[in-house]
């Protein structure tokens, strides 16, 4: 598991390289906007189970067949290991997040999922429609401009974004 301060230093290891200019730019850009980076973590994290419910809510009102008898989610042990699985991988992300790196996303959470969900039976793609809305919510909660030091944080929020796609894209 790397943050992305290991990662470019592991990278240049395994080529014998100095890091680059660049590379140590995007370092220290990442150490300027730490506040920002806490800060949307923070916001996700204390309105997880908002995000949560409501992206189940609106999933399961698109593909109401989920918790009708036989669904995927029908009976409350189901319904209930489906909210659990949308909120571990809103907890990945926000790891994601705080270290500016998916590894982890990656290493404990997507890694065989799909195979998972395969041989549960369970719809990988209806789960990546779920992870898409809990991305929507997240982002309008982390990127809500009132209460907060204004700034631009248009990179950090299509850095969040991609942790989402990335969760979604592994499972569909
Ligand atoms: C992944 N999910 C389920 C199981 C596992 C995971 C390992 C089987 C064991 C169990 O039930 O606990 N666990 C989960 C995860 C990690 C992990 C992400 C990462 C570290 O350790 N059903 C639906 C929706 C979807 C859903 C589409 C969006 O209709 C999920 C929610 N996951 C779902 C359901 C089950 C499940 C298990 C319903 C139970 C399946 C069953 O027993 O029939």
């Amino acid at each position: 598991m790397l943050d992305a301060f290991a990662k470019v230093v592991s990278q240049a290891d395994s080529r014998g390289e100095f890091l680059s200019n660049d590379q140590l730019d995007a370092l220290s850009n990442m150490i300027k906007d730490k506040n920002s980076r806490l800060d949307t973590v923070n916001r996700i994290t204390s309105n997880a189970s908002q995000i949560v419910t409501d992206a189940a809510r609106a999933l399961f009102e698109e593909q109401p067949q989920l918790i009708a008898p036989g669904g995927n989610a029908y009976t409350n042990r189901r319904m209930a290991a489906c909210l659990r699985d949308m909120e571990i991988i809103l907890r990945y992300v926000t790891y994601a997040m705080l270290a500016g790196d998916a590894s982890v996303l990656d290493d404990r959470c997507l890694n065989g999922l799909r195979e998972t969900y395969q041989a549960l039976g369970t719809p990988g793609s209806s789960v990546a429609v779920g992870v898409q809305k809990m991305k929507d919510t997240a982002i309008k909660i982390a990127n809500d401009p009132n209460g907060i030091t204004k700034g631009d944080c248009s990179q950090l929020m299509s850095e969040l974004g991609g942790y989402f796609d990335r969760a979604a894209a592994a499972v569909a």
